[in-house]
């Protein structure tokens, strides 16, 4: 039988959890698949943390961004001491070859989506709410202007076509590691005989193998590896280079979503007004590539190959980027919301719970139990949640959030679960599903 917890012992198994995986340098994303620091985990556990000591919720924020490197990008990973994970700082290689990297702490040469000032917004409002504006003040003094240098860097380096569109340069910046989204692209990323041999580490952590990626998607991954390591990591000799370049529409919504939260932010806090109508400017942009990326033929938004100067018409949860972002035509937006929720996607009578899965199980590719090819992901829920509320769609996100918490209710946390029965897959005790539970339950 699927264990079944009260809100109470949820929470309570939540906060237990994060204090688990808590090092005292850094509460790393899992206990033992992944004992780092992920950038975009980092913003969602601030975000649970803070409902427990946004004292603490602040530090591990500023923790992350510690890491930033000097010319404002915010790495993927940032390492701590502890080992048993691959590609580790030796392979990246990151502090040697290129002196924007910090040398300590050790950090990865690529960055994730920027979902950071959703959560500098989170923890501000949490620490107002409990009456904690002290912190909520110092937090804002000290994170705000890294977080405008790091949306400058990826307007500056990862816009290459300058529409507002941005681009990733492997599929791990994207966060959704092996989705079908990168198929056609990967594809075209061709292993030379000099990739190094390596020892994967994720065998073995998971029950099975089947749901990671395999082993041709990792000499992908890390052939990807050896073409920036050869140009140093300098951020536009890798997006020269690079056999991988796509215009994540993802990515560029919850960038467009994330400058406008960040602008606001700028306002309420005595931002140079200048550097506000950037950020607004920035966020109009980004808008209308995501807008621009809509497919009259699926309903749904792509990403666009850049390599192979086509778009990529794989239909995955990321279509709905627009409704993260807002920008398509009144009624086009009310057609996608609908098929969200309709019997493709959350609505399928299939479903163990109805929130949208990473592919709809309609689709030939959908494969329930392999990381990005067909679980659900909690936090990509909450992303859609938080995102609803901010555009007045209560019902819709009331509903994901009570969704979810029943998908949750078994208390093991887990990465990702079986979108038909709801088992439990990949990781356990991940942190960042333990912290959109504590959201949720707040
Ligand atoms: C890996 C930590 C990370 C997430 C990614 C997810 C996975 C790591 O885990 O990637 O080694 O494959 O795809 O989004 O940040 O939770």
């Amino acid at each position: 039988m699927r264990p079944n917890l009260g809100s109470v012992q949820l929470a309570a198994s939540a906060a237990w959890t994060l204090s688990g995986n808590d090092i005292g340098t850094m509460i790393t994303a899992a206990p033992r698949l992944y004992p780092h620091m992920w950038s975009w985990d980092t913003a969602f556990i601030s975000i649970g943390l803070a409902h427990l000591n946004v004292a603490r919720a602040a530090r591990e924020l500023e923790t992350l961004l510690g890491a930033q490197w000097r010319d404002g990008m915010i790495p993927h990973i940032v390492f701590s001491e502890g080992t048993g994970y691959f590609p580790g700082p030796e392979r990246w290689g990151a502090a040697e070859l290129n002196t924007d990297a910090p040398d300590s702490p050790r950090t990865s040469g690529i960055c994730q989506p920027p979902v950071h000032a959703i959560a500098l917004r989170r923890i501000v409002d949490i620490a107002r709410s409990q009456g904690e504006r002290d912190v909520a003040f110092r937090l804002l003094r000290t994170a705000w202007p890294k977080l405008y240098r790091w949306h400058e860097w990826l307007v500056r380096h990862r816009d290459p076509l300058g529409t507002g569109m941005l681009a990733i340069v492997h599929g791990w910046e994207s966060g959704m590691d092996n989705s079908p989204r990168w198929d056609i692209p990967y594809s075209a990323v061709v292993p030379g005989p000099d990739l190094p041999a390596y020892v994967r580490l994720d065998r073995g952590l998971v029950a099975e193998d089947a749901e990671r990626p395999s082993d041709a998607e990792y000499d992908r991954y890390l052939w990807l590896i050896e073409e920036m390591r050869k140009v140093r990591y300098d951020a536009d000799a890798v997006v020269r280079t690079s056999s991988f370049l796509v215009g994540d529409v993802f990515v560029t919504a919850l960038f467009a979503l994330a400058c406008e939260v960040l602008a606001d932010l700028g306002e309420e806090s005595g931002q140079p007004p200048w550097r506000v109508r950037q950020l607004r400017g920035w966020a109009r942009r980004s808008r209308a590539a995501v807008a621009a990326a809509h497919d009259p033929l699926t309903g749904l938004a792509r990403d666009r190959d850049l390599r192979g100067d086509r778009w990529l018409s794989t239909r995955t949860i990321a279509g709905f980027a627009p409704l993260l972002c807002g920008g398509l035509p009144a009624d086009t937006e009310k057609a996608m919301l609908a098929t969200l929720t309709g019997p493709e996607w959350a609505g399928h009578p299939a479903l163990f719970a109805r929130i949208p899965p990473s592919v709809s199980p309609e689709d030939t590719g959908f494969r329930p139990r392999e990381y990005w090819r067909g679980p659900v992901w909690p936090v990509i829920a909450w992303l859609f949640g938080w995102a609803f509320e901010q555009r007045g769609w209560q019902a819709e996100a009331a509903h994901l959030r009570s969704e979810c918490l029943r998908l949750a209710a078994d208390g093991s946390f887990a990465e990702y679960y079986h979108p038909l029965t709801g088992e439990p897959l990949g990781s356990r005790q991940q942190s960042w599903t333990a912290t959109v539970v504590l959201d949720w339950l707040h």
